[in-house]
């Protein structure tokens, strides 16, 4: 089915946030740990521009997306062999789920560039940019990479290589939507932004093939118009840009150098962040000019924050918002002694993503005639004791073949069914994902950090109710499972 491209504008009254269509990459996991929303991240101040397709594949906005050449104060520290993933949003705010529409089909990359400074501006388009990772069509699943990042909360995976020279690079998750490319003139769609990165290593390695990046491709590279709705598709999908760089291929070598990160790390004495902002404790206080002065230098900085916080949001400019307005009603009330203590104004900490889930479920699959690494035809049949966490195995079932690689657990506590859903064949797996949407093909999932035993112990109805709409869908069918 040919899908057009919607563009959809919400318009949210009183919210400075709003909506909005295509994607965007909006923040990155280093092994699993949040960076933040927008933290060390490029992107442009205006939604609109942050979320829709770049408007050529020969702009410099090609390198790191509009108004990507500006750098931005902070930089994630990086060891080698670190596993990133890159989360891109339907809503950059996060203010609704999704990461990218079904329609938008196509190839996925990340590419590095080694810079000396990656928190500098203009240092984005032009050459030396190497790739790390690309996953295009997997004729096995019959999945394009964007369609993978539905199912995987918009997280595209990729591990730093191990033997990449210590130093500051930019670092470029691309996606490219196809769903337009085959129309007349063609419009193939590119998301890409970067991340700003500090790498550790002991390494000398320098990848010899670099591209420029705008130049590495034009209208007339194949993959620009490429046709996804051919029946059928003309296989093997034209692969674009240099090949993917892993450690110990052949390469240049820098003299190795131990490096330390000097620049973008997280500023002493900063207790709160949103975005690229820190917050900084006003100055201790014993009198009514002093609370007064600690308050206003509070608000001054709740307004740099949303002034700051841009398309990902400002969720925790509205704590730090809070803290003043706790100072400001202390001084107030005459409590002269301050500031109080910021812990019960702190945002919650950010859940760790499950890498190896996200890894699992969004890995590559190099050749068409592979059998899918996480392939399994089997679901078992669990009788849940309550007193215990244990899960005896039993009867094994069979999936809808197209349900490979997922594996589901029942569990059955006095007629309330519980099911967990976990990637990959291991059935003793603590990571339990929970079925969400019917919007994708695969295991669908939101949340990756749940323990089995925790999911179980779970009796919210909406989970469950959720659950059944899944299993009502055409994903699986509660027949099969006999
Ligand atoms: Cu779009």
């Amino acid at each position: 089915m040919r899908v057009s491209h919607v563009k959809i504008v919400i318009l949210t009254a009183g919210a400075a946030q709003l909506a909005s269509a295509h994607t965007a990459f909006t923040n990155f996991f280093v092994n699993g740990v949040d960076q933040g929303d927008g933290t060390a991240v490029r992107m442009s101040n205006n939604i609109q521009q942050a979320t829709f397709p770049l408007s050529s594949v020969t702009s410099p906005d090609m390198a790191c997306g509009v108004n990507g050449e500006n750098g931005v104060s902070r930089v994630a520290s990086v060891n080698a062999g670190d596993s990133l993933a890159f989360e891109w949003r339907d809503w950059p705010d996060a203010s609704q789920p999704g990461s990218i529409d079904p329609s938008h089909k196509g190839p996925c990359a990340v590419y590095m560039k080694k810079v000396d400074n990656s928190a500098a501006s203009n240092n984005a388009a032009g050459d030396g940019w190497f790739k790390i990772m690309e996953d295009g069509y997997d004729s096995t699943t019959g999945k394009w990479c964007t369609e993978k990042l539905i199912p995987n909360d918009g997280h595209l995976a990729a591990t730093i290589p191990q033997d990449l020279a210590a130093g500051y690079y930019l670092v470029r998750p691309e996606l490219l939507a196809l769903q337009q490319a085959d129309k007349t003139p063609p419009d193939p769609q590119f998301y890409v932004g970067c991340a700003q990165i500090f790498l550790s290593s002991s390494g000398s390695a320098v990848p010899p093939n670099t591209v420029s990046i705008p130049g590495y491709i034009s209208m007339s590279t194949p993959a620009m118009t490429f046709d996804i709705y051919d029946q059928p598709m003309k296989l093997p999908f034209p692969d674009f840009g240099p090949p993917s760089y892993t450690a110990g291929s052949s390469k240049r070598e820098l003299e190795a150098r131990a490096m330390t990160q000097t620049i973008g790390l997280k500023p002493d004495g900063c207790v709160m962040e949103n975005v690229n902002w820190c917050g900084f404790m006003p100055s201790s206080y014993t009198d009514e000019t002093g609370c007064y002065s600690a308050s206003q230098n509070c608000s001054v900085q709740a307004t740099d924050c949303y002034n700051s916080a841009g398309p990902t949001g400002s969720k925790n400019c509205f704590n730090w918002e809070d803290f003043c307005t706790q100072i400001r009603n202390d001084c107030g009330a005459g409590k002269y002694s301050g500031p109080p203590s910021i812990s019960s104004f702190m945002p919650a900490a950010l859940p760790k993503l499950n890498m190896t889930a996200v890894v699992a479920a969004s890995e590559p699959m190099n050749s068409s005639d592979s059998a899918p690494t996480e392939a399994s035809s089997t679901v078992s049949m669990e009788t849940y004791n309550p007193a215990s966490t244990a899960m005896p195995a039993s009867a094994a079932v069979a999936v809808k073949p197209a349900r490979q690689g997922c594996v589901v657990l029942f569990m059955d506590t006095a007629a309330r069914p519980r099911t967990t859903v976990a990637r990959g064949a291991n059935l003793n797996s603590e990571t339990a994902l929970e079925p969400l949407s019917t919007s994708a093909g695969i295991c669908d999932s939101m949340d990756t950090s749940f323990e089995a035993a925790d999911f179980i112990s779970d009796a919210g109805k909406s989970k469950e109710s959720r659950f059944n709409d899944w299993l009502a869908s055409s994903f699986f069918s509660p027949v099969d499972a006999q």
